[in-house]
């Protein structure tokens, strides 16, 4: 375990999901990563990314994350890559290259189609091993406007249901929540966690849930120990996990 550097994350999700966002906020910038690929060598910003490449905040580089890259628009080459690469990095004898966490986003900008036929089939087809999959519902401040629309609809008056659209909005996420949990939870590879994240693309937005979150579902002692290390956005976190260890 010790010879293990840095944390590596798989992030996916479609296009637009929130995924560079929540990775700037875990590593506490508003800058773009440098990519490499992976043999150390740096890449150009504007060429074709593969999710080979590694993402490296300069402010936390105890964090390399790697990007799907779209296999979420259905094509199956690049779903076949996807699989392939988790596979040999879910396993990698090379312990640095192995990946330790993959992070699901799916944004709530499109409720009515969370759980489509990509999510379908990841969560049935792709064995990721020891590695946990954890959900991450994005953009949940995109509900308050349906909630308070579906407020108006009931005859409230605008006063009144703005005052409770917070709370519609807590049931429509709770609503959709368990819709997702119910579809995802009923397929042969199911995630080991979810999070619902609002607001991710604005200052100071509190990530730890997500950090808390990949904690409880590592597997091994070890790697929780290195993830809270490295990880900037929860002081909390590392005394809880002190206190508790
Ligand atoms: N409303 C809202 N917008 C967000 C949130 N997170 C990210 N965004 C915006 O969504 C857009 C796409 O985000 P990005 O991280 O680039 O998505 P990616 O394509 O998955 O990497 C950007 O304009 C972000 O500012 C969120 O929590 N709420
Ligand atoms: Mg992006």
């Amino acid at each position: 375990m010790k010879k293990i550097k840095r944390f590596r994350i798989l992030v996916m999700g479609r296009a637009n999901a929130g995924k560079t966002t929540i990775l700037q906020r875990v590593c506490n910038s508003t800058e773009k990563p440098e990519i490499f690929d992976g043999k150390g060598n740096k890449c150009s910003q504007r060429g074709v990314h593969k999710i080979e490449h590694e993402l490296v905040f300069r402010s936390n580089p105890g964090f390399v994350f790697h990007d799907s890259c779209g296999f979420e628009a259905g094509s199956t080459r690049q779903f076949d890559e996807m699989r392939k690469f988790v596979v040999d990095h879910g396993t990698a004898t090379r312990v640095n290259e192995r990946i330790h966490a993959i992070w699901f986003c799916i944004p709530m900008t499109d409720y009515h189609r969370t759980v489509t036929a990509a999510e379908q089939k990841f969560f049935n087809e792709c064995d990721t091993g020891h590695v946990p999959v954890i959900v991450l519902l994005t953009k949940v401040d995109a509900l308050y406007l349906p909630a308070l629309r579906g407020l108006l609809d009931q005859g409230l008056a605008i006063a009144e249901a703005k005052e409770r659209a917070a709370e519609k909005q807590g049931e429509l996420l709770d609503k959709w929540l368990d819709y997702i949990k119910q579809e995802l939870g009923n397929c042969k590879f199911p995630p080991k966690g979810y999070v619902s994240l609002q607001k991710m693309h604005q200052e100071h937005a509190d990530c730890s849930a997500v950090m808390d979150c990949t904690a409880n579902v590592l597997n091994e002692e070890g790697l929780q120990r290195l993830l809270i290390s490295t990880q900037q956005s929860s002081i909390a976190l590392c005394v809880q996990y002190a206190v508790h260890k």
